[in-house]
């Protein structure tokens, strides 16, 4: 969508020259999501400029380890093909993760690769938008390291995030991608991450609810549109808490 017509949506439905100027002010300032038009429309897109200007570069809660979940909660699917059965079964010695899109270096890198990088860890609580929640902590690589390392060209807008599990997926925009606590998992509570909640590689994106946080993480693709990639499924693209 170009800048000009979700301008142009937005002022059409305010219909009056304060909030006309607000749009203008919020498109030329990065404040409006993409998917703005859509389903959710402009209240969709004053809670994320709200968000983005009032928390910023917010951290999300952190816990205690005294309030890590016992027993978290998992929607527990996980891909049904025979590969990915056997994979789980063998510990997934071959999954890797691409880095590609709007990158100077594309990388395919294993577990291996990734663990052998500084690891961040963060104890936070996942949070799905059906009500229900649980703390645990979580282990990997900050995205924006990897971001960094496969040198990020000056287009790039939004992350795509895929999924072996088809068609999970999803896409954040640039500062949660870069966001410190955005980070590349293979660990939960000081073990390899379960496969009940996205092993061997699950998205933590904690600033936002729990279906943005995508399991079974084989591919990240950077863009400069979301147009022709998943923006969100069936909820609304900005998840933020
Ligand atoms: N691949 C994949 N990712 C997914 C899901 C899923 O079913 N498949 N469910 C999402 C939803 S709606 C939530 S709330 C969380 C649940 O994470 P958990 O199973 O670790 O509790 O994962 C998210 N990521
Ligand atoms: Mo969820």
């Amino acid at each position: 969508m170009s800048r000009f017509s979700r301008r142009q949506l937005l002022t059409g439905a305010a219909g009056f020259g304060g909030l006309a100027l607000a749009a203008r002010l919020a498109d030329q300032y990065g404040l409006l999501p993409p998917d703005s038009r859509g389903l959710y429309g402009p209240g969709h897109a004053l809670t994320y400029a709200a968000h983005r200007l009032l928390t910023g570069n917010a951290l999300a809660r952190e816990f205690p380890r005294h309030q890590i979940s016992a027993a978290p909660f998992s929607t527990k699917g996980r891909p049904k093909t025979p590969e990915f059965q056997q994979a789980a079964a063998t510990g997934f010695p071959d999954w890797r993760v691409t880095i590609d899109g709007l990158v100077a270096r594309p990388v395919s890198l294993s577990l291996a690769d990734l663990r052998a990088q500084p690891a961040g860890s963060q104890i936070t609580q996942l949070i799905c938008e059906e009500g229900w929640s649980f703390i645990a902590e979580w282990t990997g690589v900050p995205l924006a390291a990897l971001l960094q390392q496969a040198g990020l060209l000056p287009q790039a807008r939004f992350v795509v995030y895929a999924s072996a599990q088809k068609p999970w997926a999803n896409s954040i925009d640039l500062p949660e991608a870069l966001h410190p606590q955005t980070l590349l998992t293979y660990g939960m509570n000081g073990r390899d991450l379960p496969v009940d909640h996205g092993g061997p590689l699950r998205l933590r994106v904690p600033r936002q609810l729990g279906y943005k946080n995508v399991k079974f993480v084989n591919r990240i693709t950077v863009t400069d549109t979301l147009q022709g990639h998943p923006a969100g499924g069936r909820y609304s693209w900005y998840a933020g808490i």
